[in-house]
């Protein structure tokens, strides 16, 4: 249940249309861009195959700064009988978060800036022996055509910034993150006519990135084991979340 979801009532920002243009705009454009040209970097050179599970393979690169953890993570899974527009849906909005998510205390919205982009204030779980942690990141969802496919590409960013609203309290640390999620939509053996596309005839190909900053210190052999064991946990349950609130719906594509 949703209890620790509280939304700020559509805030100040009344001019959220969409395409409308706002002090967040060029910024997402940058990181937006940036993650789909960086989709298709290979996971051969530097990076470890920490875990595999069915389709899922979780790959991470090592990297340290100053004693701290900043291991970029990348992870492919193919979900069968969803399309990436329900993965996406499900993963950005606000109302379905405390569901899915076991690592959060409490989400909310903080600022609407226009129909696909809001601002949201996290507090994290502690999972590690260290302060507690917040976040605070404009999270935007898009999808885009590219002329060979006919299956449309979405994606959602979440990237860390900052806002009035979420002034920085210590003892509690602020997560820097810049997360993406990309979906493709996979149709098996096509039907004749595109309605008699039924959930068995679809999947959806993911990709997950994740470069995290934990901020403050935290031990780095135990923000290690911390991570390679709740990614996995993270995309188990998610794309398990998916498929039950989708299996009885007509497909959104
Ligand atoms: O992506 C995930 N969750 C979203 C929605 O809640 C938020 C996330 C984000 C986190 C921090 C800052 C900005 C945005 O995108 C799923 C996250 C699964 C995390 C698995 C736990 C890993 C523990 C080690 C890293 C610590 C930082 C948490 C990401």
């Amino acid at each position: 249940s949703s209890t620790n979801a509280t939304a700020v009532s559509a805030t100040g920002n009344h001019n959220a249309l969409v395409g409308e243009k706002h002090r967040l705009s060029a910024e997402i454009e940058r990181i937006v861009q940036g993650h789909l040209k960086y989709k298709y970097e290979d996971v051969s050179d530097g990076w470890d195959l920490i875990h595999q599970e069915g389709e899922m393979k979780v790959y991470r690169r090592e990297v340290e700064e100053n004693g701290l953890v900043l291991d970029p993570m990348k992870i492919f899974h193919t979900i069968k009988g969803v399309t990436g527009h329900e993965i996406c849906h499900y993963f950005w909005e606000f109302q379905y978060r405390m569901e899915w998510e076991t690592t959060l205390d409490s989400t909310k919205i903080i600022e609407v800036l226009d129909p696909q982009t809001v601002v949201f204030y996290q507090v994290h779980k502690r999972v590690w022996p260290a302060a507690q942690r917040d976040s605070c990141f404009w999270s935007h969802i898009r999808s885009f055509t590219s002329s060979d496919e006919d299956q449309p590409t979405w994606l959602v960013v979440n990237y860390t910034t900052s806002h009035l609203l979420a002034p920085i309290k210590s003892p509690q640390v602020r997560i820097v993150a810049n997360v993406a999620l990309i979906c493709e939509t996979v149709i098996n053996e096509p039907p004749l006519n595109p309605k008699d596309i039924k959930r068995e005839n679809i999947e959806c190909k993911l990709t997950y990135v994740a470069f995290v900053n934990p901020g403050g210190w935290v031990p780095s052999a135990a923000l290690r084991s911390v991570a390679k064991r709740e990614y996995p946990r993270f995309l188990k349950r998610f794309s398990s979340y998916v498929l039950e609130q989708t299996r009885d719906k007509p497909i959104l594509f």
